[in-house]
C-alpha cells in the first residue's frame, strides 16, 4: 500500500461488541488488528496483482494467484452492496450460528467448542465433501466487533462493523487422518450507506428503504493438502460468489419485519 494509505490503515482500532475479556482476547486482538487493516487495502490500485475474477451487478470478486508448497492459497477479496439492511444487521446475521445453515453451503454440520463471550465463539465445522477430494474440517474462532477510524465511503452513516473468523487449534479436536484440516482466515467488514440527504439531528427518520450495506469480504484459504490447482480455484470462486448472494438474500429476508438497527 502507498504511504498515505498505510497511515490511514494504521489508525483503525477495533472495539469489542460486548466483551468481557477472556483467555483468547490476545489472539483475537492480534487477528482482528491485522485483518481490520488488510480488508481495507485497496485492490483496484493495481499494486498487489489483484485480478477481477468475477463481476455480477454490485458484486466484485478479486483474487491474487498464490501457491505455497504447491498448494493453492489464493487470497480472495470481494465487495458487494445489499439493499435494505445496515452494517450492524449484516454482521450480526453472519455471526449468528443459529441461522448459519440457512445460507452456508459449504458446511455439513458444526459444533460450538467454546463460548468465550457473547462476541467470541470457537467452532468445529465439518465441510461438505467436494468430489473427488477428501472431506475437510475446520476449527476457528469467530469474533464480532466495531471498528473506529476506518475509511468511510461516501454517504456512510453509523459505524463500521466487522466479523473476523480465524483458524486455530483446539485440544478437544486433534487432527486425525480421516479428514483434512483446512485453515481459513476471514474478515467481513460492513458499512451502511444512505441513499438520500438527511439533515443533522434527523437520523431517526432513516428507514430500511433509505439504506444499503456495503460489504468487503476477505478470505485466505489453505485447503490443507494438495488438490488440483484448477479445481481449488474453480471451487473457491464459485463458493465465495454463492456465499455472498445467499447470505445477502437471507439477511434481507431475516430483517424485513424488524425495525432498522443502525
Ligand atoms: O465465511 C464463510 N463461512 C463462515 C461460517 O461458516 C466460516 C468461515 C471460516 C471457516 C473455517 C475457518 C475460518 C473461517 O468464515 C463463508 C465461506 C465461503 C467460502 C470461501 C471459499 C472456500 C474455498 C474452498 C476451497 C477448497 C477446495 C477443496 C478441494
Amino acid at each position: 500500500a502507498q504511504p498515505q494509505i498505510e497511515a490511514v490503515l494504521e489508525d483503525i482500532v477495533h472495539k469489542p461488541y460486548t466483551g468481557p475479556e477472556h483467555k483468547l482476547t490476545p489472539l483475537v486482538n492480534e487477528h482482528v488488528g491485522k485483518y481490520s487493516k488488510y480488508v481495507f487495502e485497496p485492490v483496484e490500485s493495481g499494486d498487489g496483482n489483484w485480478q477481477l475474477a468475477h463481476e455480477d451487478g454490485d458484486m466484485k470478486v478479486y483474487r491474487r494467484e498464490l501457491e505455497e508448497d504447491g498448494v493453492v492459497v489464493d487470497p480472495l477479496k470481494a465487495q458487494h452492496i445489499v439493499k435494505g439492511l445496515s452494517a450492524f444487521e449484516m454482521c450480526k446475521y453472519f455471526f449468528d450460528k443459529d441461522t448459519r445453515l440457512d445460507w452456508e453451503g459449504t458446511v455439513e454440520s458444526f459444533k460450538v467448542l467454546d463460548k468465550l463471550a457473547d462476541d467470541s465463539v470457537v467452532f468445529h465445522q465439518l465441510h461438505k465433501r467436494v468430489w473427488p477430494s477428501t472431506q475437510r474440517e475446520t476449527v476457528f474462532c469467530s469474533h464480532i466487533c466495531m471498528l473506529t477510524n476506518a475509511p468511510r465511503p461516501e454517504n456512510m452513516v453509523g459505524h463500521t462493523w466487522m466479523v473476523c473468523n480465524f483458524s486455530m487449534e483446539h485440544p478437544s479436536v486433534p487432527i486425525t487422518s480421516k479428514m483434512i484440516r483446512a485453515t481459513l482466515n476471514v474478515g467481513l467488514v460492513c458499512q451502511t450507506i444512505i441513499n438520500r440527504q438527511v439533515e443533522p439531528g434527523q437520523e431517526s427518520s432513516i428507514t430500511r428503504d433509505d439504506v444499503s450495506c456495503k460489504i468487503i469480504y476477505a478470505a485466505n484459504v489453505n485447503p490443507g493438502g494438495w488438490a488440483p490447482p484448477s479445481v481449488v480455484r474453480t471451487i473457491a470462486k464459485r463458493e465465495i460468489t454463492k456465499f455472498l448472494k445467499k447470505i445477502s438474500s437471507c439477511a434481507q429476508k431475516a430483517v424485513l419485519e424488524q425495525p432498522l438497527t443502525l
